[in-house]
């Protein structure tokens, strides 16, 4: 019997709620309900909006048995990093801040101050980002340490809604990892990280595995919804679940792209050295316990941005067809923390070209061509790091996620690279989702079945250096 697995996939600018099954060993996942999303500002932060969220979640529920469809699982990713800290009755004790609030702003350089940072590596693996949940609890520790005294949970945001859903708590291991806060060794908080930002071990939950079924809803949603549905927990970072999608994980680079650009490689264990370190090279924990060997890239934020700042007037394929004609664009160091939340992004871009001393880019096509010709760059340079540290050279990048779809960038980096790209899937990170649901219930036998059933599923695009074609298949 086709039985239908709900992949609630939120993101930084808007959520999905995806029903998948499989058929004549044939995966399908379709949209039953999307939503927008965005960073909200309230009493002076950047928040979620956590509330609005669950209902949007919910009213995927709705959506699904409307369309004919009656689940039998579902499970929530999200971003990584973000929390909510919750009392004894599990209400929320701070809203939940939004990882480019500017609360961070200094601390990652205070804490690396008193610990080194090579052993906050070697324990965790994890690159340095001023916004990890490590530097976010210690801001919180420095301005509001009574919030901390009196919390009693901490759950990142899919644990919440997980909780939301079902009543009980867990911290799932992917997103764990993201923290900066997890021992990559003992898979287990690490309570000498914890001791060093001032923050009770007690806060955290078990640490449970992509795949783990967390049981059915409360109560009062089985009445909502006319039926019940069991919880099961999927890799809840997004980038884990997408990864899980990679069709061909061993020979291919992958490049999950979204509001993010996470480029890198699948290992079964962590490197920790000195040079992956250098390059801030981060082994985030994936599905099966394998590790994701990437680098964050600043990605289409930038353009995002870029878009929603020209007010709506520009579509991305204006920005795209602009962006074309431009010959010789700047290009900047997309990496620079400058760009992950500055005032205004247009013209955080034309300061870094004048420091730079390149021709400032005026028209909305010179800005939009210096960002996507940018961001390949960085691909290019990770690339270049990667093969240096794993002493491998790879033939192929495989782009999945919704970035999948602008077959300009694609175009570019098989250019850029002299490497074969490959687009698809571009629904990665709920396929991602559902095949671990898929695994939970047996459907499918391991991580190994579900990439060959993902490969011949889901329609690929193949471009080649140079040559500007575009083969399907
Ligand atoms: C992509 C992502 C990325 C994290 C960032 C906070 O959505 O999860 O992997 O580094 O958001």
């Amino acid at each position: 019997m086709t039985t239908h697995h709900l992949a609630v996939d939120l993101g930084a600018s808007g959520g999905r709620v995806m029903a998948g099954s499989i058929t004549d060993q044939k995966l399908t996942v379709q949209e039953v309900h999307r939503f927008s999303n965005e960073m909200k500002s309230k009493s002076g932060q950047l928040v979620w909006d956590v509330d609005a969220l669950f209902s949007e979640i919910k009213q995927g529920v709705h959506a699904c048995r409307d369309k004919g469809i009656i689940p039998t699982s579902i499970g929530v990713d999200t971003w990584a990093v973000d929390f909510v800290l919750l009392d004894g009755e599990g209400q929320m004790l701070t809203p939940a801040v939004a990882y480019r609030d500017a609360r961070t702003d200094g601390v990652m350089e205070e804490i690396t101050q008193h610990m080194m940072k090579e052993k906050i590596y070697s324990y965790t693996g994890i690159q340095f980002q001023p916004f990890n949940t490590i530097y976010q609890l210690a801001a919180l520790k420095k301005t509001h340490p009574d919030i901390l005294e009196q919390a009693q949970s901490y759950l990142m945001l899919p644990d919440y809604f997980h909780f939301l859903l079902t009543g009980k708590k867990v911290n799932e291991y992917t997103n764990a990892t993201s923290t900066q806060l997890m021992n990559a060794f003992t898979k287990e908080w690490d309570p000498v990280l914890l001791k060093s930002i001032g923050v009770r071990s007690e806060l955290f939950e078990e640490i449970v595995l992509p795949g783990t079924h967390l049981g059915g809803l409360r109560e009062e949603l089985v009445d909502e919804f006319g039926f019940d549905l069991e919880v099961i927990i999927p890799a809840t970072h997004d980038t884990a679940s997408a990864v899980a999608a990679v069709p061909e994980s061993k020979e291919t680079i992958y490049l999950s792209s979204g509001t993010w650009s996470l480029l890198g490689v699948e290992n079964e264990e962590p490197i920790c050295s000195k040079k992956a370190l250098a390059y801030n090279f981060t082994n985030e924990g994936g599905v099966d316990y394998r590790f994701r060997f990437l680098k964050n890239i600043m990605g289409f934020w930038m353009i995002q941005e870029v878009k929603r700042l020209y007010g709506d007037i520009h579509s991305f394929d204006d920005l795209v067809q602009a962006s074309k004609k431009v010959e010789d664009p700047a290009i900047i160091d997309v990496d620079q923390p400058r760009f992950l939340n500055p005032l205004n992004m247009i013209e955080e871009i034309q300061a870094a070209c004048i420091e730079t001393n390149q021709r400032v880019p005026a028209k909305s096509g010179d800005v939009a061509a210096c960002v996507f010709h940018s961001l390949t760059h960085s691909y290019q340079a990770s690339i270049n790091q990667i093969e240096e540290i794993v002493g491998n050279t790879f033939d192929q990048v495989n782009i999945i996620g919704g970035g999948a779809q602008n077959e300009y960038v694609n175009q570019l980096l098989a250019n850029q690279t002299g490497k074969k790209v490959v687009a698809g899937p571009i629904e990665a990170t709920a396929i991602g989702n559902v095949i671990v649901q898929m695994i939970a219930k047996g459907k499918i036998r391991n991580l190994a079945e579900a990439r060959e059933i993902v490969a011949r599923s889901c329609p690929l695009k193949y471009y080649n250096p140079h040559r500007g074609e575009v083969h399907h298949g």
